[in-house]
């Protein structure tokens, strides 16, 4: 049986961790068909947004697979996908539906999205700390770069969980909803980006990620780059055509 479900709806599509009675924690072999998810994603030009999501009543995902830690040296441990192939070295957009449980590696791979949309009863943390470990797949990193600093410490460090409106109202995510409407609110989220112009959302995201590395004035130049990339495109002349002629644009990510 899968441990990712894998669908394509159109032009969405949709990546689910499918491992719920193990809260979806993420083992090698998940991780694996999750990283050729991915892959396939990146290279079907049909495909323009894709949503990650967790199988279950109970989680998105509790992190890594503790029971297949093997303690000791790196050499011949699994590699988490939120480091073989990261959702945010993707232009094309990734929105994580976020439900119960999100944490350690779960938290990481969401952090990874660049959207993140959470159920009324989800949970974050980064527990490694737990454990006698700490977060390996960029949560020291990118948590601190999202959130409060103050809050990220407190995350970081004491390895508590906090609750969906807590993560609503520090950043970690951007709206929480009724469980039931977790997965239409990321479909018509991605539905709506479906139907921008495609090359401009992923200029948008490579300038957006890369740019937050640079300072404000070569972030201005790699943007001045994307313009003139994206004013050189169909899709670019198809969009001010249809606005003069007052009909929806009709893009083809040429
Ligand atoms: N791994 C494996 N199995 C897990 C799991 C996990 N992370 N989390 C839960 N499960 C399994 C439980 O063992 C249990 O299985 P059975 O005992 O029924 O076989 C089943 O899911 C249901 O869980 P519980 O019975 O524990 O359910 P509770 O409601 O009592 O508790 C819980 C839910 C989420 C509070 C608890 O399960 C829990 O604390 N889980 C562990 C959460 C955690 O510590 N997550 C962080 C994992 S460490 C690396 C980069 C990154 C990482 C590692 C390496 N490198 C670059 C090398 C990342 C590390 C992590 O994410």
């Amino acid at each position: 049986m899968a441990v990712v479900n894998y669908e394509k709806e159109g032009r969405i599509a949709i990546m689910t961790l499918n491992r719920p009675e193990a809260l979806n924690a993420l083992s090698a072999e998940l991780s694996a068909e999750l990283r050729a998810a991915m892959i396939d994603f990146r290279d079907d030009p049909e495909l323009w947004v894709a949503i990650v999501t967790g199988a279950g009543d109970r989680a998105f995902s509790a992190g890594a697979d503790i029971k297949g830690f093997r303690p000791g040296p790196r050499e011949g441990q699994p590699e988490l996908p939120t480091e073989v192939v990261r959702a945010d070295k993707i232009w094309k957009p990734f929105i994580a539906a976020i439900h119960g449980y999100c944490l350690g590696g779960g938290l990481e791979l969401a952090m990874t999205c660049d959207i993140r949309i959470a159920a009324d009863d989800s949970q974050f943390g980064q527990p490694e700390i737990n454990i006698g470990f700490l977060p390996g797949a960029g949560g020291t990193q990118r948590l601190p770069r999202f959130v409060p600093r103050a809050w990220a410490a407190e995350i970081l460090l004491t390895g508590d969980r906090i609750d969906a409106q807590t993560a609503l109202s520090i950043g970690l995510v951007s709206r929480v909803v009724p469980r039931d409407q977790l997965m239409p609110t990321a479909m018509e989220m991605a539905k709506t980006i479906c139907t921008r112009a495609p090359l401009g959302v992923r200029a948008c995201k490579e300038a957006m990620i890369r740019g937050y590395e640079l300072s404000l004035e070569e972030g201005l130049t790699l943007e001045r780059e994307k313009v003139a990339e994206c004013r050189a495109t169909e899709d670019f002349a198809e969009g001010a055509r249809a606005f003069v002629e007052k009909r929806p644009p009709n893009y083809k990510a040429k």
